[in-house]
């Protein structure tokens, strides 16, 4: 693979490259649309993602060319002239990060040629922006010795996904992208961005990814809209409650005071929030004691409540989840990332995938007249050089 990528680059460019970078996707297991609302995420990083190649120019320019996107042929654009621009689809996550880079003042000194190509499926939950955003704060870090923490990295990326990309994501991929390590998942509470490493110890299953193939669509307006309406829901608990975020709220004095929202999608987006919080705690208790049936459990439970509470999934998504757990070996199954379309992430014991995924792809194309794709989970660490 990576002499491949080093010998497009030559084509590409008609030049040696220097270096070459990796940045993971992700797949969260449970606590979805929690890190906006300041509650927890249990994501890891994937051994799928985004390489990029990359070498020095003696100019201002960046030149950047994606081989998943080739009729797009190579982006140039000048450091000192960062603008938004729609024809450059997928280069404007980059161009995001340096702007952000930019603006927080440190300094780029030069341009850069930079080759990419993704193995993430596209817009579907597994975060292929967010993994190009973090493989380019690492790349421009390394090129300008400018030793800034991973940590921060990742908060530039999100804010690059913030303000120039428009979408008011919270931080939980551009941290598992970038913090990510091997065989772990991460416990990230999202409002104190404290965090620790959970062993993922899965003896004898798999954690497998479904792609629906049903690409998200509108999915970044609503996911908007969803910030928003938990937004408001938690202004009007404020009035009695005292508390920052969503996520500080235990179930009992959320239902105490849930009248309060008066908006009554509003109080099903709240309850969401809150309840899926606590399930993440409840979840990464019960694996760490190594009681996998209650895991699968609480991921029903938050598909469910994706599904009725917040209303992110769709005819694909709950078709998938659906017939994942009526097959044998299925411990849980809940759709992941922000929804609409995209992925699911379920539990399934080792011996059973084989007949999981042949008989999941059979029902799902009989529901929905195509096919799922498939990927057994292989945690990873999060975005570095790789040579
Ligand atoms: P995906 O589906 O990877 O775009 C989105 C947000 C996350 C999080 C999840 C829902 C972005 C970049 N990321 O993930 O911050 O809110 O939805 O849990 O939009
Ligand atoms: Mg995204």
């Amino acid at each position: 693979m990576v002499n491949k990528l080093k010998h497009d680059f030559i084509e590409i460019f008609n030049r040696e490259s220097e270096d070459i970078f990796f940045s993971p996707g992700r797949v969260n297991l449970i606590g979805e649309h929690t890190d906006y609302n300041g509650g927890h995420v249990f994501p890891c990083a994937l051994s799928f993602g985004t390489y990029g190649v990359a070498a020095r120019r003696e100019d201002r320019k960046v030149r950047m060319y994606s081989i998943n996107f080739e009729q797009l042929g190579v982006i140039e654009f000048d450091l000192d002239n960062i603008v938004y621009d729609e024809k450059d689809d997928w280069a404007n996550y980059p161009k995001g990060v340096i702007k952000v880079l930019q603006e927080r003042n440190y300094e780029i000194e030069g341009g850069l040629d930079i080759l990419v190509f993704g193995n993430i499926p596209n817009g579907a939950g597994l975060s292929s922006s967010a993994s190009i955003e973090v493989l380019t704060g690492v790349i421009f870090n390394h090129y300008n010795n400018l030793n800034i923490d991973m940590i921060d990295i990742v908060k530039i990326s999100q804010e690059a996904e913030n303000k120039f990309i428009g979408v008011s994501c919270g931080i939980m991929d551009q941290f598992s992208i970038g913090m990510g390590q091997k065989d772990c998942a991460i416990l990230l509470d999202c409002n104190t961005l404290n965090y620790r490493y959970s062993h993922i110890n899965l003896d004898g299953y798999k954690i497998v990814i479904a792609n629906s193939n049903k690409r998200r669509g509108l999915a970044d307006s609503k996911y908007n809209e969803r910030c928003e309406e938990c937004a408001n829901a938690k202004t009007a608990l404020k009035k009695e409650l005292n508390f920052n975020e969503l996520g500080e709220l235990s179930e009992e004095v959320f239902d105490k005071n849930a009248y309060l929202i008066e908006n009554e999608v509003e109080r099903k987006r709240a309850r969401h929030a809150v309840y899926e919080n606590q399930r993440t705690l409840k979840a990464v208790k019960a694996l760490e004691e190594n009681d996998i049936e209650l895991f699968g459990k609480l991921m029903i439970a938050s598909d469910t409540s994706l599904r009725e509470d917040y209303e992110v999934t769709g005819l694909e998504l709950d078709t998938l989840v659906a017939v994942s757990l009526e097959q044998d070996g299925v411990i849980g199954s809940r759709m992941t990332g922000a929804g609409f379309g995209g992925c699911t992430v379920s539990i399934v014991k080792e011996d059973a995938v084989e007949n999981f995924i042949e008989n999941v792809t059979k029902s799902y194309e009989d529901k929905i007249g195509y096919k799922p794709d498939f990927y057994v989970a292989d945690i990873s660490d999060g975005a570095r050089k790789i040579g």
